[in-house]
Protein backbone atom coordinates (compact mmCIF):
# COMPACT_ATOMS: atom_id res chain seq x y z
CA UNK A 1 0.00 0.00 0.00
CA UNK A 2 1.50 3.46 -0.70
CA UNK A 3 -0.31 6.54 1.16
CA UNK A 4 -1.84 8.81 -1.71
CA UNK A 5 -0.42 11.82 -2.19
CA UNK A 6 -1.43 15.39 -1.69
CA UNK A 7 -4.28 14.10 0.38
CA UNK A 8 -4.27 15.66 3.89
CA UNK A 9 -6.06 13.50 6.47
CA UNK A 10 -6.45 13.50 10.28
CA UNK A 11 -9.28 11.68 10.79
CA UNK A 12 -8.54 8.98 8.11
CA UNK A 13 -6.05 6.90 6.44
CA UNK A 14 -6.05 6.88 2.68
CA UNK A 15 -3.52 4.74 0.20
CA UNK A 16 -3.72 2.51 -2.21
CA UNK A 17 -2.34 -0.65 -4.05
CA UNK A 18 -2.64 -1.50 -8.25
CA UNK A 19 -6.21 -0.55 -8.62
CA UNK A 20 -7.37 -0.26 -5.10
CA UNK A 21 -7.89 2.20 -2.88
CA UNK A 22 -8.18 2.17 0.33
CA UNK A 23 -10.27 4.59 3.22
CA UNK A 24 -9.05 3.92 6.68
CA UNK A 25 -11.48 5.57 9.57
CA UNK A 26 -8.60 6.33 11.97
CA UNK A 27 -10.06 6.86 15.18
CA UNK A 28 -9.30 3.35 17.02
CA UNK A 29 -9.94 5.19 20.22
CA UNK A 30 -13.10 5.45 19.90
CA UNK A 31 -13.82 2.10 17.88
CA UNK A 32 -13.84 4.68 14.83
CA UNK A 33 -16.95 6.55 15.89
CA UNK A 34 -17.13 9.50 13.11
CA UNK A 35 -17.12 13.05 13.56
CA UNK A 36 -18.30 15.27 10.98
CA UNK A 37 -14.98 16.18 10.30
CA UNK A 38 -13.88 12.31 9.86
CA UNK A 39 -17.13 12.16 7.49
CA UNK A 40 -15.99 15.29 5.41
CA UNK A 41 -12.95 13.32 4.90
CA UNK A 42 -14.09 10.36 4.13
CA UNK A 43 -16.28 11.69 1.30
CA UNK A 44 -12.82 13.87 0.02
CA UNK A 45 -11.14 10.43 -0.26
CA UNK A 46 -13.74 8.70 -2.38
CA UNK A 47 -14.56 11.91 -4.36
CA UNK A 48 -10.83 11.28 -5.25
CA UNK A 49 -11.02 7.47 -5.89
CA UNK A 50 -14.19 7.73 -7.92
CA UNK A 51 -12.10 10.33 -10.67
CA UNK A 52 -8.89 8.87 -10.15
CA UNK A 53 -8.77 6.40 -13.43
CA UNK A 54 -6.61 3.90 -12.01
CA UNK A 55 -8.97 3.03 -9.54
CA UNK A 56 -11.35 0.45 -10.03
CA UNK A 57 -12.25 -0.85 -6.61
CA UNK A 58 -12.19 0.80 -3.11
CA UNK A 59 -12.44 -0.41 0.31
CA UNK A 60 -13.44 0.74 3.35
CA UNK A 61 -12.16 -0.01 6.70
CA UNK A 62 -11.13 1.14 10.05
CA UNK A 63 -7.97 0.93 11.67
CA UNK A 64 -6.46 -1.32 14.47
CA UNK A 65 -8.63 -4.85 13.81
CA UNK A 66 -11.05 -4.06 16.44
CA UNK A 67 -13.66 -1.81 14.89
CA UNK A 68 -14.49 -0.68 11.60
CA UNK A 69 -16.72 1.72 13.14
CA UNK A 70 -18.83 2.70 16.36
CA UNK A 71 -21.14 5.01 14.19
CA UNK A 72 -21.41 8.52 15.61
CA UNK A 73 -18.85 9.70 18.14
CA UNK A 74 -21.64 10.77 21.26
CA UNK A 75 -19.07 13.28 22.63
CA UNK A 76 -19.45 15.35 19.86
CA UNK A 77 -23.25 14.55 19.72
CA UNK A 78 -24.88 18.29 20.61
CA UNK A 79 -27.99 19.55 21.26
CA UNK A 80 -29.10 20.97 18.24
CA UNK A 81 -29.99 18.30 15.32
CA UNK A 82 -26.83 16.33 14.88
CA UNK A 83 -23.06 16.00 15.59
CA UNK A 84 -20.91 19.52 16.54
CA UNK A 85 -17.78 19.85 14.18
CA UNK A 86 -14.88 22.27 15.65
CA UNK A 87 -16.86 25.57 14.47
CA UNK A 88 -20.09 24.12 16.46
CA UNK A 89 -21.98 23.80 13.61
CA UNK A 90 -25.08 20.49 13.59
CA UNK A 91 -24.53 17.83 11.18
CA UNK A 92 -25.95 14.72 10.15
CA UNK A 93 -23.56 14.16 7.47
CA UNK A 94 -23.48 10.47 7.72
CA UNK A 95 -26.69 10.58 5.48
CA UNK A 96 -24.46 12.41 2.76
CA UNK A 97 -21.39 9.60 2.75
CA UNK A 98 -24.47 7.06 2.51
CA UNK A 99 -25.59 8.49 -0.82
CA UNK A 100 -21.98 8.83 -1.98
CA UNK A 101 -21.91 5.23 -1.14
CA UNK A 102 -24.56 4.56 -3.27
CA UNK A 103 -24.21 6.49 -6.28
CA UNK A 104 -19.75 6.00 -6.43
CA UNK A 105 -19.98 4.12 -10.30
CA UNK A 106 -16.65 1.85 -8.56
CA UNK A 107 -17.79 -1.06 -6.08
CA UNK A 108 -16.80 -0.23 -2.76
CA UNK A 109 -15.90 -3.05 -0.20
CA UNK A 110 -16.44 -2.70 3.29
CA UNK A 111 -14.16 -5.25 5.22
CA UNK A 112 -14.85 -5.20 8.81
CA UNK A 113 -12.87 -6.37 11.97
CA UNK A 114 -14.48 -5.80 15.16
CA UNK A 115 -17.63 -3.76 15.72
CA UNK A 116 -19.83 -2.64 12.87
CA UNK A 117 -22.18 -1.03 15.03
CA UNK A 118 -24.87 2.02 14.68
CA UNK A 119 -24.05 4.54 11.87
CA UNK A 120 -20.69 2.61 11.46
CA UNK A 121 -23.16 -0.73 10.54
CA UNK A 122 -25.19 0.77 8.09
CA UNK A 123 -21.91 2.27 6.45
CA UNK A 124 -20.96 -1.41 5.52
CA UNK A 125 -24.34 -2.15 5.15
CA UNK A 126 -24.22 0.07 1.83
CA UNK A 127 -21.12 -1.23 0.96
CA UNK A 128 -21.41 -3.25 -2.41
CA UNK A 129 -19.62 -6.28 -0.76
CA UNK A 130 -18.96 -6.63 3.16
CA UNK A 131 -15.52 -9.55 3.88
CA UNK A 132 -15.63 -9.69 7.71
CA UNK A 133 -13.32 -11.19 9.85
CA UNK A 134 -14.16 -13.94 12.49
CA UNK A 135 -14.17 -11.61 15.42
CA UNK A 136 -16.70 -8.74 13.62
CA UNK A 137 -19.46 -8.51 15.43
CA UNK A 138 -23.02 -6.16 13.70
CA UNK A 139 -25.69 -4.24 15.24
CA UNK A 140 -27.82 -1.18 15.54
CA UNK A 141 -27.92 0.99 19.59
CA UNK A 142 -30.04 3.81 18.11
CA UNK A 143 -33.25 2.90 20.44
CA UNK A 144 -31.03 2.55 23.21
CA UNK A 145 -28.86 5.71 22.58
CA UNK A 146 -31.36 7.84 21.62
CA UNK A 147 -31.07 7.62 17.67
CA UNK A 148 -32.14 5.58 14.17
CA UNK A 149 -31.95 5.34 11.04
CA UNK A 150 -35.33 5.78 9.38
CA UNK A 151 -33.92 5.93 6.09
CA UNK A 152 -31.13 3.33 4.34
CA UNK A 153 -30.23 2.50 7.96
CA UNK A 154 -33.99 0.43 8.26
CA UNK A 155 -34.96 0.40 4.61
CA UNK A 156 -31.89 -1.55 3.19
CA UNK A 157 -31.61 -3.77 5.88
CA UNK A 158 -34.76 -4.87 5.62
CA UNK A 159 -33.70 -5.64 1.96
CA UNK A 160 -30.71 -7.23 2.66
CA UNK A 161 -31.78 -9.50 5.67
CA UNK A 162 -35.39 -9.34 5.56
CA UNK A 163 -38.26 -7.27 7.44
CA UNK A 164 -38.78 -9.66 10.24
CA UNK A 165 -34.93 -9.65 11.19
CA UNK A 166 -34.55 -6.03 10.29
CA UNK A 167 -37.19 -5.17 13.24
CA UNK A 168 -35.54 -7.20 15.50
CA UNK A 169 -32.02 -5.70 14.77
CA UNK A 170 -33.57 -2.47 15.66
CA UNK A 171 -36.22 -3.06 17.85
CA UNK A 172 -34.05 -4.91 20.47
CA UNK A 173 -30.63 -3.76 20.04
CA UNK A 174 -29.06 -6.67 20.15
CA UNK A 175 -25.61 -7.88 18.82
CA UNK A 176 -24.51 -10.54 16.07
CA UNK A 177 -21.55 -12.17 15.58
CA UNK A 178 -19.92 -12.98 12.00
CA UNK A 179 -21.38 -15.98 11.39
CA UNK A 180 -24.77 -15.31 12.58
CA UNK A 181 -24.62 -12.25 10.30
CA UNK A 182 -23.52 -14.43 7.25
CA UNK A 183 -26.42 -16.81 7.17
CA UNK A 184 -28.35 -13.74 7.45
CA UNK A 185 -26.77 -12.44 4.57
CA UNK A 186 -25.76 -9.39 6.12
CA UNK A 187 -22.61 -9.88 4.95
CA UNK A 188 -20.68 -12.13 1.95
CA UNK A 189 -18.32 -13.97 3.78
CA UNK A 190 -15.99 -14.70 6.52
CA UNK A 191 -12.80 -15.04 7.19
CA UNK A 192 -10.24 -15.30 9.74
CA UNK A 193 -8.48 -11.86 11.10
CA UNK A 194 -5.21 -12.44 9.97
CA UNK A 195 -6.71 -13.38 6.05
CA UNK A 196 -9.27 -10.44 6.18
CA UNK A 197 -6.79 -8.16 4.04
CA UNK A 198 -5.71 -10.87 1.67
CA UNK A 199 -9.24 -11.94 0.78
CA UNK A 200 -10.38 -8.55 0.30
CA UNK A 201 -8.11 -7.96 -1.70
CA UNK A 202 -8.64 -11.02 -3.01
CA UNK A 203 -12.24 -10.33 -4.40
CA UNK A 204 -10.94 -6.94 -5.34
CA UNK A 205 -8.69 -7.99 -7.65
CA UNK A 206 -11.20 -10.48 -9.25
CA UNK A 207 -13.38 -7.52 -9.88
CA UNK A 208 -10.79 -5.55 -11.46
CA UNK A 209 -10.74 -8.58 -14.29
CA UNK A 210 -13.99 -7.31 -14.88
CA UNK A 211 -15.67 -5.55 -17.37
CA UNK A 212 -15.92 -1.85 -15.28
CA UNK A 213 -18.76 -0.53 -17.88
CA UNK A 214 -20.87 -3.79 -16.64
CA UNK A 215 -20.02 -3.72 -12.75
CA UNK A 216 -20.87 0.20 -12.86
CA UNK A 217 -24.40 -0.51 -14.76
CA UNK A 218 -25.03 -3.30 -12.39
CA UNK A 219 -24.52 -1.48 -9.40
CA UNK A 220 -26.81 1.46 -10.42
CA UNK A 221 -29.84 -0.86 -11.34
CA UNK A 222 -29.40 -2.42 -7.50
CA UNK A 223 -30.01 0.64 -6.54
CA UNK A 224 -32.56 1.74 -8.78
CA UNK A 225 -35.38 1.28 -7.21
CA UNK A 226 -34.99 2.14 -3.83
CA UNK A 227 -33.56 5.40 -5.12
CA UNK A 228 -36.50 6.12 -7.27
CA UNK A 229 -36.38 8.63 -9.67
CA UNK A 230 -32.94 9.52 -8.19
CA UNK A 231 -31.66 5.93 -8.56
CA UNK A 232 -33.32 5.72 -12.13
CA UNK A 233 -31.37 8.85 -13.15
CA UNK A 234 -28.32 6.61 -12.13
CA UNK A 235 -29.36 3.91 -14.11
CA UNK A 236 -30.58 6.25 -17.50
CA UNK A 237 -27.10 7.91 -17.38
CA UNK A 238 -25.04 4.81 -17.89
CA UNK A 239 -27.71 4.33 -21.32
CA UNK A 240 -26.90 8.08 -22.24
CA UNK A 241 -23.18 8.04 -21.97
CA UNK A 242 -23.56 4.44 -23.81
CA UNK A 243 -25.20 6.00 -26.84
CA UNK A 244 -23.13 8.84 -27.19
CA UNK A 245 -20.30 6.69 -28.00
CA UNK A 246 -22.23 5.27 -31.18
CA UNK A 247 -22.22 6.28 -34.45
CA UNK A 248 -26.03 6.58 -33.98
CA UNK A 249 -25.86 8.89 -31.06
CA UNK A 250 -22.79 11.07 -32.87
CA UNK A 251 -24.73 11.33 -36.11
CA UNK A 252 -27.29 13.71 -34.46
CA UNK A 253 -24.23 16.02 -33.09
CA UNK A 254 -22.38 16.00 -36.05
CA UNK A 255 -25.50 16.73 -38.01
CA UNK A 256 -26.27 19.84 -35.66
CA UNK A 257 -22.56 20.70 -36.20
CA UNK A 258 -22.45 20.52 -39.96
CA UNK A 259 -25.55 22.50 -40.09
CA UNK A 260 -27.76 19.65 -41.92
CA UNK A 261 -30.52 17.67 -41.39
CA UNK A 262 -28.96 14.51 -39.30
CA UNK A 263 -29.83 10.90 -41.46
CA UNK A 264 -30.38 8.11 -39.28
CA UNK A 265 -31.69 5.91 -42.07
CA UNK A 266 -28.17 3.62 -41.98
CA UNK A 267 -28.81 2.54 -38.36
CA UNK A 268 -31.33 -0.23 -38.25
CA UNK A 269 -34.49 -0.80 -35.87
CA UNK A 270 -33.92 -3.55 -34.05
CA UNK A 271 -36.51 -5.84 -33.08
O1 LIG B 1 -27.96 6.77 14.39
C1 LIG B 1 -27.10 7.59 13.77
C2 LIG B 1 -27.57 8.47 12.77
C3 LIG B 1 -28.91 8.49 12.41
C4 LIG B 1 -29.33 9.38 11.42
C5 LIG B 1 -28.45 10.25 10.83
C6 LIG B 1 -27.11 10.20 11.19
C7 LIG B 1 -26.66 9.33 12.18
C8 LIG B 1 -25.32 9.28 12.55
C9 LIG B 1 -24.89 8.40 13.51
C10 LIG B 1 -25.80 7.57 14.13
C11 LIG B 1 -25.27 6.64 15.15
O2 LIG B 1 -24.23 6.05 14.94
S1 LIG B 1 -26.13 6.41 16.64
C12 LIG B 1 -25.24 5.09 17.36
C13 LIG B 1 -23.93 5.55 17.99
N1 LIG B 1 -23.10 4.45 18.39
C14 LIG B 1 -23.31 3.69 19.48
O3 LIG B 1 -24.30 3.83 20.17
C15 LIG B 1 -22.27 2.66 19.83
C16 LIG B 1 -21.59 3.08 21.12
N2 LIG B 1 -20.56 2.13 21.50
C17 LIG B 1 -20.84 0.95 22.07
O4 LIG B 1 -21.98 0.56 22.23
C18 LIG B 1 -19.67 0.14 22.54
O5 LIG B 1 -18.52 1.00 22.59
C19 LIG B 1 -19.34 -1.03 21.60
C20 LIG B 1 -20.46 -2.08 21.68
C21 LIG B 1 -19.14 -0.60 20.14
C22 LIG B 1 -18.01 -1.66 22.07
O6 LIG B 1 -18.07 -1.98 23.44
P1 LIG B 1 -16.72 -2.29 24.25
O7 LIG B 1 -15.88 -3.27 23.53
O8 LIG B 1 -17.14 -2.59 25.65
O9 LIG B 1 -15.86 -0.94 24.20
P2 LIG B 1 -16.08 0.39 25.02
O10 LIG B 1 -15.30 0.37 26.29
O11 LIG B 1 -17.51 0.72 25.14
O12 LIG B 1 -15.44 1.45 24.01
C23 LIG B 1 -14.05 1.74 23.99
C24 LIG B 1 -13.89 3.25 23.99
O13 LIG B 1 -14.50 3.78 22.80
C25 LIG B 1 -14.64 3.88 25.17
O14 LIG B 1 -13.93 5.05 25.49
P3 LIG B 1 -13.14 5.15 26.89
O15 LIG B 1 -14.14 4.84 27.97
O16 LIG B 1 -12.07 4.09 26.79
O17 LIG B 1 -12.60 6.53 26.92
C26 LIG B 1 -15.96 4.26 24.53
O18 LIG B 1 -16.60 5.33 25.20
C27 LIG B 1 -15.50 4.71 23.14
N3 LIG B 1 -16.57 4.64 22.17
C28 LIG B 1 -17.07 3.54 21.58
N4 LIG B 1 -18.07 3.87 20.74
C29 LIG B 1 -18.18 5.21 20.80
C30 LIG B 1 -17.23 5.71 21.71
N5 LIG B 1 -17.11 7.00 21.98
C31 LIG B 1 -17.92 7.84 21.33
N6 LIG B 1 -18.86 7.44 20.45
C32 LIG B 1 -19.03 6.15 20.15
N7 LIG B 1 -19.93 5.78 19.24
Amino acid sequence: WTAVEGQAFTDILYDRTEGIARISINRPHVHNAFRPETLVEVMKALRHARFDPEIGVVILTGVGGKAFCSGGDQRVRGDDGGYKDEEGVHHLNALDLQREIRTCPKPIVAMVAGWAIGGGNVLQLLCDLTIAADNARFGQTGPRVGSFDAGFGAGILARTIGVKKAKEVWFLCRQYDAQQALEMGWINTVVPLERLEEETVAWCRQMLTLSPTALRVLKAAFNADSDGAAGIQELAGNATALFYMTEEGQEGRDAFLEKRAPDFSRFRRRP
